[in-house]
C-alpha cells in the first residue's frame, strides 16, 4: 500500500494532524449518522455538538466524511455543513471509498469506512450510535453489515450504543464472535439496545474504567490481537431510555412497512431510523441524540486515556 498520508488521498485537517503528533487523544466521529441517520434541521446542530463535548473533554474530533472525491478526516464548517445538508451526500461503506474517489463524489461513511479511514491517519478511538449487523430475515436476505467483517479487520476502539433493535441482535453478537471482536460493556453485563438500556442480550466482558479500556487495548497489542477492533458498549441511563413499550410498537409497525413496501439493501437502515422519529412524535430522535453524545463523550475520556498510557 503506498502512504495514503503522504500520496495525499486522505487528508488529514490541520488541527487532526498537529494532535496526533503531539499525542494528544483524537476521536473519529461517523458522518452516516448525521447525514442518513438524523433528520435535516437538526443534523448539523447534532454534529457540532459532538465535536464540542469531544474538545471539552480534552481530546480532538475527526469528523470523516469524503468530499468531492477525496476522504477527509476532520471535516472543516463548510464540509461539515455539506454533509448534513446537500441532497446528494452518498452514503459510502467499505466497499464505496474506491468508487467514490474516482468519480469525485461527495458522501458519508459508515462504522465500517469510518473505522479504516481513521485507522489509515492514525487515529484509535472512533464514536458513533449504532454498529451495522445482521439484519432480521439475513437468512434469506444475506444482508449483514459490512461493519461487521471491517471491524475483524481494523485497529480501532468504537464506542458505539450496541446496535438497533431493527437488526437481530443476537445473531450480531454471534458474528462479532465469528470475527473474534471483543465487545466490552461500559459499567453494564447486557448489551445495549441503543434506544433501550439493554438489549436483553447478556455480554461476557464489562470494564469498570477508562483505564480498563486502555489495559485491554494495550494487552491486545501484546499478544498481536491490535490487529482488529474492540466495541466498546456504553447503554444510554436508565432515565433517558426510550419507553420500552413505544419502542415495541413502532418496531413492529416499521418492520411490516419493510415488507409492504418492499424496502431493502443499504435503504433498510435509513428507512427505520426515519419511520422511528416520525412514529415516536420525535421522542426517539430525542433518545438517538442522547445515545450519540454520550458515545462522543465517553470517546473523549477512552481517547484521552490511551494517548497517555
Ligand atoms: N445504526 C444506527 N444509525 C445509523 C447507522 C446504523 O443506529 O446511522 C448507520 C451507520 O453508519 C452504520 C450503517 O455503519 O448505518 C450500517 O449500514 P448498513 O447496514 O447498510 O451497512
Ligand atoms: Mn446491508
Amino acid at each position: 500500500m503506498s502512504d495514503p498520508l503522504s500520496s495525499g488521498a486522505v487528508i488529514v485537517h490541520d488541527e487532526v494532524q498537529q494532535a496526533l503528533h503531539d499525542g494528544v487523544g483524537v476521536v473519529a466521529l461517523e458522518s452516516t449518522l448525521i447525514a442518513h441517520g438524523l433528520p435535516r434541521g437538526q443534523n448539523l446542530d447534532v454534529a457540532e455538538q459532538l465535536e464540542k463535548i469531544v474538545r471539552n473533554t480534552g481530546a480532538v474530533p475527526a469528523t470523516i466524511a469524503v468530499i468531492d472525491g477525496k476522504p477527509h478526516i476532520g471535516l472543516d464548517g463548510s464540509s461539515l455543513a455539506r454533509i448534513a445538508q446537500e441532497d446528494d451526500v452518498a452514503k459510502l461503506s467499505i466497499r464505496d471509498l474506491g468508487p467514490a474517489m474516482a468519480t469525485r463524489r461527495t458522501g458519508a461513511t459508515t462504522v465500517a469506512s469510518t473505522s479504516h479511514l481513521a485507522a489509515v491517519a492514525g487515529i484509535k478511538v472512533f464514536a458513533t450510535g449504532g454498529l451495522g449487523g445482521v439484519h432480521r430475515e439475513a437468512r434469506d436476505s444475506w444482508d449483514e453489515s459490512a461493519d461487521l467483517a471491517a471491524l475483524a479487520r481494523t485497529p480501532m476502539i468504537v464506542v458505539c450504543a450496541g446496535v438497533k433493535s431493527i437488526l437481530d441482535v443476537s445473531a450480531t453478537l454471534e458474528r462479532l464472535e465469528s470475527h473474534g471482536v471483543p465487545v466490552l460493556g461500559y459499567q453494564t453485563s447486557q448489551f445495549p439496545g441503543f434506544y433501550l438500556r439493554s438489549s436483553g442480550q447478556p455480554i461476557d466482558w464489562t470494564v469498570s474504567s477508562t483505564e480498563q479500556v486502555a489495559e485491554v487495548h494495550t494487552a491486545m497489542g501484546h499478544l498481536g490481537l491490535g490487529d482488529r477492533a474492540i466495541v466498546l458498549a456504553n447503554p444510554i441511563a436508565a432515565k433517558d431510555q426510550l419507553d420500552p413499550t413505544l419502542h415495541d410498537r413502532v418496531l413492529h409497525s416499521g418492520l411490516a412497512l419493510l415488507t409492504s413496501r418492499r424496502i431493502t439493501g443499504k435503504d433498510v437502515t435509513p428507512f427505520l431510523l426515519d419511520h422511528f422519529h416520525t412514529s415516536t412524535g420525535g421522542e426517539s430522535l430525542r433518545v438517538n441524540i442522547r445515545v450519540v453524545e454520550g458515545n462522543a463523550a465517553l470517546a473523549a475520556e477512552v481517547a484521552v486515556q490511551v494517548a497517555s498510557s
